[in-house]
């Protein structure tokens, strides 16, 4: 059996968490990721039948019986993943229509996964149905889109406009939007479900006052995705207060979809 701690999956989650906690994304235990893997992934590096424990997960969901995921532990520090990788993460396998989780891998001092683990199962559930290449849902609390969301107005079209108007390539990189949830009491089945219901229309969704969630196909995907909207928010953090004096225009924005053969939201745009 090959080294867990080789896999080319575990390798990238130590660096993106290490990478997100550089960014400032991720103070104390902020944040939160999730990576659905193959049973052939996990297979070439542990014994699949080999279940350490199991532990309850508190919400239902048939649609992820038998799926693996690598996911960051409640109350674990991003900055501390790389020193102890099998204290921050774990590998779980669902069953018992989600409401168990099979540890094989990881939470070595007791742990468990993240106490956002309905959000992220209820994302992954939503994005798979409109996007079968899903495989990461990522959670972090970035300053700059923090801070817009007590300054901004969070109707959805609004945000996703002022967003697009701060970096050019934003339209490009998120052309479905943005979509926010006013605040919401974190950690809940609540949230879980509504934060799921918000991934059906874009991969990423704002927590007012809290933080931000990202969906994609990979690791590196989801956190550019995650970057270019938190560059947009700074920009729009520093110059919110200033006279605007140009912007980029809803007819430059169309010259954008054009030359890049994508398509903002329906209606964002005039
Ligand atoms: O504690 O970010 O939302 C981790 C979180 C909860
Ligand atoms: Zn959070």
């Amino acid at each position: 059996m090959k080294n867990i701690l080789e896999a080319p999956y575990l390798v990238e989650m130590v660096r993106t968490t290490t990478n997100m906690y550089a960014h400032t994304w991720d103070e104390r235990n902020g944040g939160n990721i999730s990576l659905m893997l193959d049973e052939a992934q996990v297979a070439e590096y542990l014994d699949v039948n080999a279940v350490l424990r199991t532990i309850p997960t508190g919400f239902t969901a048939p649609e992820l019986d038998g799926k693996y995921f690598l996911v960051t532990g409640t109350g674990k520090y991003f900055k501390n993943v790389q020193y102890a990788p099998e204290v921050n993460l774990g590998i779980v396998r669902l069953k018992d229509q989600g409401q168990q989780a099979d540890l094989l891998w990881g939470f070595a001092d007791g742990g468990k996964f993240t106490s956002e683990f309905p959000a992220h199962m209820m994302s992954h559930v939503a994005r798979l149905k409109v996007d079968p290449q899903n495989r990461v849902v990522m959670h972090c609390h970035p300053a700059n889109l923090l801070a817009m969301t007590y300054v901004h107005s969070l109707d959805e079209r609004e945000f996703t406009r002022t967003l697009w108007q701060m970096c050019t390539e934003c339209i490009v990189v998120f052309p479905e939007g943005v979509n926010v949830l006013p605040w919401m009491l974190c950690g809940t089945n609540e949230i879980g479900e509504a934060t799921a219901k918000k991934m059906e229309t874009a991969r990423l969704v704002v927590w007012s006052q809290h933080g931000i969630y990202g969906a994609g196909k990979d690791l590196d995907e989801t956190f550019g995705l995650i970057e270019t909207a938190e560059k947009a928010a700074e920009i729009y953090m520093k110059i919110a207060h200033l006279p605007r004096l140009n912007t980029i225009t809803d007819e430059q924005l169309h010259l954008m979809e054009q030359r890049f053969g994508v398509k903002g939201r329906e209606g964002y745009l005039d």
